[in-house]
């Protein structure tokens, strides 16, 4: 009956602060995922000359971090770049120091353009240079520093969506405005580098990777090693992930990193998965369709994916490689059985 609609019961039920599941079933127990993430393109030739403005023109007094924030247009407050993941460029300039703080959010850098800054993470002076991948877990001191002289970008990456939306973010500053080298500089990065001869005298401690840098060097090795000689994934090309030396799982408890050489003509297979993911684009030109959309990229751009959209990596050109950094929050969704991957299209 009709009647119900207007039945008074209703206003009496809001006023004790209680509403009818009936009215919101629908909106609340979908049939599948609907992110609120839109599929996105961030380009690096349009965002690059506002990062240098905003350095020429704000001090890191004035400014805690000098990042611009890929904010995704279907999330904007509070502002995410997909779903849990947070995604910014950072800008710092030849003698600045970015100030020591901690927070429970973990972080990662993808090093874009620059040489001779250094993060210092927990005593650790961690260098840094372009496609260098660094790591700052949760609860770690960590300020920057820049020796070199021209700017430095990267890609930040922290999962401060998460941990505010568990109502579990904190945030300290350190005093000093940076922390004293207490051990030699690069340490983690020199014990664990070859990963597969780990340092027998550490005990395995926290969730996250105990290393400080994942040098590009390495991982240029890595792809120069497999050459043209694996099949690699029909989704994702010659995909490598970079791993906790002690788990052999992702790097960070909340975060997967992964990077992918797709060969020339590559034409990946589409696939879906409930995990959110953001694409940078380390080299080459070639496109993604994300659902029904398609984001042409350049060098240096960056793209969201949201969770449970159809997605393809495409390589247009015929000579080169492109090469794709991904991380994603597939960790976390793990970690609480949400994770659901599928090729649409295929009965596997
Ligand atoms: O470099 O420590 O993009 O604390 C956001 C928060 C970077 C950082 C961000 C941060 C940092």
């Amino acid at each position: 009956m009709s009647a119900a609609k207007t039945d008074p019961a209703y206003d009496a039920l809001a006023g004790l602060d209680s509403a009818p599941l009936w009215r919101y079933f629908g909106d609340l127990f979908l049939r599948e995922p609907r992110s609120a993430a839109r599929p996105h393109r961030w380009e690096y030739a349009a965002l690059r000359p506002l990062a240098l403005h905003f350095a020429d023109t704000l001090s890191l007094e004035e400014a805690e971090r000098r990042v611009l924030m890929l904010i995704n247009p279907g999330m904007q407050d509070p502002p995410a770049t997909v779903n849990s993941l947070f995604a910014g460029l950072q800008i710092i300039l030849p003698g600045e120091t970015a100030q020591a703080h901690r927070h429970t959010a973990n972080a990662f850098r993808f090093i874009i353009e620059g040489e001779s800054a250094y993060t210092t993470v927990n005593g650790e002076r961690v260098h840094m240079n372009p496609g260098d991948l660094l790591m700052t877990p949760g609860m770690h001191w960590h300020d920057h520093y820049h020796e070199g002289d021209r700017p430095m970008i990267w890609l930040d990456g922290l999962d401060f969506p998460l941990t505010n939306s568990f109502e579990a973010g904190f945030f300290e500053l350190f005093g000093d405005r940076s922390q004293k080298s207490l051990v030699p500089d690069d340490l983690s990065s020199r014990q664990f580098i070859h990963g597969r001869l780990n340092p027998a005298w550490l005990p395995a401690a926290g969730p996250a990777s105990p290393v400080g840098n994942y040098p590009w060097q390495e991982t240029a090795r890595a792809f120069a090693a497999i050459a043209d000689d694996a099949e690699g994934s029909e989704s994702e090309g010659i995909v490598l992930e970079y791993t906790n030396p002690w788990t052999g799982g992702p790097v960070l408890p909340t975060i997967d990193c992964k990077i992918s050489r797709l060969r020339p003509r590559f034409h990946g297979r589409a696939r879906r998965t409930t995990a959110s993911t953001i694409v940078h684009v380390v080299h080459g030109e070639g496109y993604m369709e994300i659902g029904d959309e398609r984001f042409d990229f350049a060098p240096k751009d960056v793209i969201a994916v949201p969770g449970w959209q159809p997605h393809r990596f495409v390589n247009t050109s015929a000579g080169e490689d492109a090469v794709l950094f991904a991380c994603s929050n597939r960790p976390a969704l793990q970690a609480l059985g949400l994770l659901r991957e599928d090729l649409p299209g295929s009965d596997a």
